[in-house]
């Protein structure tokens, strides 16, 4: 009975202090939280292909943690205009936050802005939108090491010379084109000096266009030693089209991909977790909305099992280290 009353009158006072608080101008409508605590809308590049999916469940298991819905949502290929109309229905329907891996870094900023003026916060990942547009990017590993260590990678397999191209994603996509920035940066070293990038082309994440864009590459480039394919839909396909034509002993390939897809044909191509990506990136967004992180350098949080993150230049947040898969450990992983 006794603490029934008390809870009761404790009910009281947290109303009260709620009702005194808004009126005061704390807090906002967008960073409330409400009883099923935070609405966040996960909006992937497109729908459909594992790594997206990967990253949804490990942001629903970060939700489940700390009370939060994440809705996950995209169009159906890799489209700017597409996501730009669910970063809308994000902000119509009363969305906390939106993370985002964009498509088009520019192409999505004046929405994402729009959603950040009515409160919104706004968390890039994977792709960066353009850094005015977000207020805290999660990046997988950092660029620059992900860029150097495929150059290593395919360096390593054709003896550091001779010819190899870079078969990427969408050609707006700002993760890939950081990627490849510091490819050449890398090529450009001296122990690089035997290799030559005779040509960059994007199958767009779309397997059929990915393995078109390898056929061509065999073709129009007879000698060409290696292949870099940073996108996990990308390599899979160049992988195919190497087993298809018998040319797995002749070309090698590298780049970032899923060990579930990559198994039978790998000699070394790395990634890192998607799972514990999606789940960093909404301890992000819910920290932020909690008042708890902001994205000055330095900044820390604490993301569940991952541990201690922080706050780097460009107000970034980095998940982990490239993970390589090899003949040798590839069975160890499981996704
Ligand atoms: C593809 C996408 C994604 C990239 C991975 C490695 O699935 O292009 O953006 O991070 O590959």
């Amino acid at each position: 009975m006794k603490h029934k009353k008390v809870a009761a009158l404790t009910g009281l006072v947290v109303a009260a202090v709620t009702v005194l608080g808004l009126t005061a101008g704390i807090g906002n409508a967008r960073t409330a939280k409400t009883a099923a605590g935070y609405k966040v809308y996960l909006i992937p590049k497109f729908i459909g292909v594992p790594v997206f999916t990967q990253n949804s469940i490990g942001a629903k298991l970060a939700a489940k943690e700390l009370g939060d819905t994440v809705t996950y949502n995209g169009p159906t290929t890799a489209s700017a205009t597409g996501q730009v109309q669910f970063i809308n229905t994000a902000v119509q329907q009363g969305y906390n936050a939106i993370i985002i891996s964009a498509d088009d870094p520019n192409a999505v900023a004046p929405a994402l802005k729009r959603a950040a003026a009515k409160g919104v916060k706004v968390i890039s990942y994977d792709g960066d939108a353009a850094p005015s547009a977000r207020y805290i990017f999660v990046s997988p590993p950092d660029a620059k090491s992900i860029g150097q260590a495929q150059v290593e990678w395919v360096g390593s397999e054709i003896g550091y010379k001779g010819q190899i191209a870079i078969l990427s994603a969408a050609a707006t996509a700002a993760n890939q084109n950081t990627w490849i920035r510091y490819m050449k940066a890398t090529l450009a070293q001296p122990k690089y000096k035997g290799m030559q990038l005779v040509k960059v082309v994007y199958g767009n994440d779309d397997d059929a266009q990915s393995a078109q864009q390898m056929q061509a590459l065999l073709q129009a480039y007879p000698n060409l030693k290696g292949v870099i394919s940073p996108t996990t839909v990308g390599v899979a396909a160049a992988a195919r089209v190497l087993t298809q034509q018998h040319q797995c002993g002749k070309v090698q390939l590298t780049g970032l991909g899923l060990p579930s897809q990559m198994r039978p044909s790998v000699k070394k191509v790395g990634l890192w977790s998607e799972t514990d990506f999606g789940y960093l990136a909404e301890y992000v967004a819910h920290n932020v909305l909690d008042g708890k992180l902001t994205n000055a350098t330095g900044q820390t949080l604490r993301a569940g099992h991952l541990g201690v993150r922080s706050v780097g230049p460009g107000h970034t947040i980095i998940l982990s280290k490239p993970i390589v898969f090899t003949k040798a450990n590839i069975d160890n992983y499981h996704f």
